[in-house]
This record gives C-alpha cells, structure tokens and sequence, in this order.
C-alpha cells in the first residue's frame, strides 16, 4: 500500500497523488458508506497497475470545510474584487466566520485593484488589517501583489475561495501560468448563473507547498455555528472583551459593553459590528 493524497474527484474517480505518481482510484465499498471523501483527504492507495488503485483506507482529517468541501488546509486565501463584481464586505465577513470555525488561518486577498482608486483599496485594507488579517492587495491583470500572494502560499496547503468572477483562477494562473486553468468571462457568466471553474483541485506549487482552486460561490449559511461562539471570529473584539462588564457579553444589548464603546470610538469598524449584530441575529431565527 502507498499513501498518497486526493486532488481531484471527478466521475466517481479519485485522483490520488503519491510519490510514485498519480493514480485514477476508486474507493472500496465498505469506506464508501462511512464517509464522503474531499480533494485534501490522506489515504492509502493500493495499486491496480500503473495507473489505476483502490483506496484501501482514509487518513484521520486535521480539518474541513464545506463550502468549498476540502480537507487538510493549512489556510484559506479568501478572494474578494474590490469592482466587478461589486465588493461584497458582508459576504466577505461570512466566508471569515466560518474559515476561523473550521479551525484555518484566513487570509484576505482584494483583487482587481487596478479598476479602483488606490485610496479605496487603501481604507478596506485598513479596516481588515486593523480587525487582525494579514491582507494582499492584488491585480491579477497587472501582476501586483503576485510575489507576495506567492510568498504566502509557500510551504503551505491553501485553499483559495471566494465568490464567482473575483479571479481566483487569474491569480493562480499568475502564480503558475502551467496550471492554465480556465478563467472566466464575467458578463456572460452571470447571465448564465454559473462557474468557470467547477471542480475543488488542488495543484502543486513550483517551490514546496499546494493550492486548490475553488468554483465561487454566491451564498453561504452560518448553519452549525454557536451565537456564543461568533464573536470569538472577530478577532478585533478579543482585545477589548475583558472590559465588557459582563462576562460573557454577546456585545449586543448589555450595557458598559467595551466592543460597542470601541465601535463609537472608531477602534472597531461600523460595517463588520453591523455584520456581527446581523449575523447574531440570523444564528437565533
Ligand atoms: N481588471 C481585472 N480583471 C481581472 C482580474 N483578475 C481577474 N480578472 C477577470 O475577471 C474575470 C473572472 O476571472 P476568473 O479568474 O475566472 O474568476 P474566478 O474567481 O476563478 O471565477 P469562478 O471560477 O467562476 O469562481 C475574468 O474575465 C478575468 O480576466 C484583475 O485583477 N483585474
Ligand atoms: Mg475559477
Ligand atoms: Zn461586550
């Protein structure tokens, strides 16, 4: 048997990646019922002949995520275009929560920075830098950023995700023009409602490391989650929770709340607060 790791599933079939290549694989019957397997799962592989195997068995998860279904990430690059499509800082906050409630490091990637003055790119950085993410201003049309997206994924298995059109698989293509993976035209998509990418892949980096290429998405549900829980994935109200005077202090309705005090006094962005109260909201209902 070999151990080898899922990074693709299509058809049925599973390709599976070992250090003695790629295998087309199918899964034994018996784990077939226990579980569904994702792009990321670790498995033992038996081959078949050079190209075919079975897997034999599935490696326990580190971790996973459901949208986009993949397993084993160290980090999610989450992709938001500042224009076309319009910047959606409410959908953005979403995909955050839940990154951070499946336990993965987020990091902000605001792509298409040449279609909007530099100053706005400047205040949404700002504001996302200031709540505790790293953020990478990018243009995959211009090559800005690129290095140090590049830098980022080093070493590491990322995922990159984000709604359809914001050029996740551009900025992959520019990280590896080898990936050639398919890029989008967006006008005709949208008329369509669908995705240029379809599949979760995950590709090999050029140095050490692996990226997934994600399809968009257009919506997500905070299903799943504990209200209690939410405001541990603002990371910016942390720092001043210990002053609420109650403990726990949801940051809602208590008074002497040290978050809403920071939201007045401009530590605390109004928008992702707002975001916050909604998303509370839709966690009770
Ligand atoms: N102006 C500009 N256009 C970009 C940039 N990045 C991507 N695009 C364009 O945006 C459109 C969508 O790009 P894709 O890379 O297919 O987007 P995606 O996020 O992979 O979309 P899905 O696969 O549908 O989820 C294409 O027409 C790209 O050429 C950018 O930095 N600037
Ligand atoms: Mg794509
Ligand atoms: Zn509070």
């Amino acid at each position: 048997m070999q151990e080898g790791i899922v990074i693709r599933a299509v058809g049925g079939f599973y390709f599976v990646n070992t250090p003695a290549g790629e295998f087309r694989c199918y899964l034994r019957g018996r784990i077939k019922r226990e579980l569904a397997l994702l792009v990321g799962d670790r498995v033992m592989i038996s081959p078949v002949d050079r190209e075919n195997a079975v897997i034999e068995a599935v490696l326990p998860r580190q971790n996973s995520l459901i949208r986009p279904p993949i397993a084993n990430v160290d980090q999610c690059i989450v992709v938001a275009a500042l224009a076309n499509p319009s910047l959606n800082l409410k959908l953005l906050d979403r995909f955050l929560v839940l990154i951070q409630s499946a336990s993965l490091a987020a990091i902000i990637c605001l792509n298409k920075i040449d279609l909007v003055p530099a100053a706005q790119v400047a205040d949404i950085a700002a504001i996302y830098r200031r709540a505790g993410f790293t953020v990478v201003p990018t243009s995959a049309r211009t090559g800005t950023g690129i290095e140090t997206l590049t830098g980022l994924l080093e070493g590491k298995i990322s995922v990159v995700a984000g709604p359809s059109g914001v050029g996740k698989s551009s900025l992959l293509n520019q990280i590896q023009p080898g990936f050639a993976l398919q890029v989008g035209e967006i006008s005709r998509k949208l008329r369509r409602g669908r995705h240029t990418t379809r599949h979760v892949e995950l590709l090999t980096l050029p140095g050490k490391g692996r990226v997934a290429d994600t399809p968009g998405f257009t919506s997500l549900n905070l299903t799943g989650i504990d209200r209690r829980e939410l405001m541990y994935y603002f990371p910016e109200f942390i720092e001043l929770a210990p002053e609420c005077r109650y403990t726990p202090c949801l940051h809602w309705r208590e008074p002497d709340c040290a978050v809403k005090k920071g939201v007045q006094q401009g530590q605390i962005d109004k928008g992702r607060y707002k975001h916050y109260l909604d998303f509370l909201q839709e966690l009770e209902g």
